[in-house]
């Protein structure tokens, strides 16, 4: 039985064995969460992403993969790098957001973390509607069989985490 709970804060602050980042295709940073996990987490992290890029993922990650490394100076034992979709109004991209949550529990199952903290991932830059992001979070980790005891979303601000409840309650 896999527990979902919500909290509100920063995600970097979160003590979980993997954290997940809302990252893009280059694997090499940028704003929201994966700003702030390249800062706190230090530069082991981007060292991997660096030798992932020279490896296997030469292109980059294709949107609504997930990639995992080290978590460098974070509390928790592997950063789970995904990338989600720009939200766009002509073009129906919720399969990808919700590979995003599914292929980062893969991930998690094969690493054996049994605790997981997401952000919500497309809601910031990408511009995904944060009620809709919610739904396709909420609903996709409750439908995807996996080992992890407890999926964890932390909401940046209290808009995003009273969306999550709703969809939770
Ligand atoms: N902890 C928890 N949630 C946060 C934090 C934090 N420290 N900071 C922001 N959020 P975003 P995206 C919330 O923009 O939309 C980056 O430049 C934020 O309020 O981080 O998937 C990447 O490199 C929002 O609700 O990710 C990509 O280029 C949610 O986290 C692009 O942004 C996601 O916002 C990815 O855009």
């Amino acid at each position: 039985m896999t527990r979902i709970t919500l909290v509100q804060g920063d995600i970097t602050r979160q003590t979980a064995d993997a954290i997940v980042n809302a990252a893009n295709s280059s694997l090499l940073g940028g704003g929201g969460v994966d700003g702030a996990i390249h800062r706190r987490g230090g530069p082991a992290i981007l060292a991997e992403c660096r030798k992932l890029r020279v490896g296997h993922y030469g292109k980059g990650l294709p949107t609504g993969q997930a990639v995992a490394t080290t978590a460098g100076e974070l509390d928790a034992r592997w950063v789970i790098h995904t990338v989600g979709p720009v939200h766009s109004d002509t073009e129906d991209r919720s399969a990808l957001l919700a590979s995003c949550y599914r292929e980062s529990l893969k991930r998690a199952d094969e690493l054996g973390a049994r605790t997981i903290a997401f952000p919500a991932v497309s809601t910031g830059v990408y511009g995904w509607p944060m009620d809709d992001g919610a739904r396709i979070a909420v609903t996709t980790v409750q439908e995807t069989d996996t080992a992890v005891e407890e999926v964890r979303f932390v909401l940046f601000d209290n808009h995003a985490y009273e969306a999550f409840a709703r969809r939770l309650a």
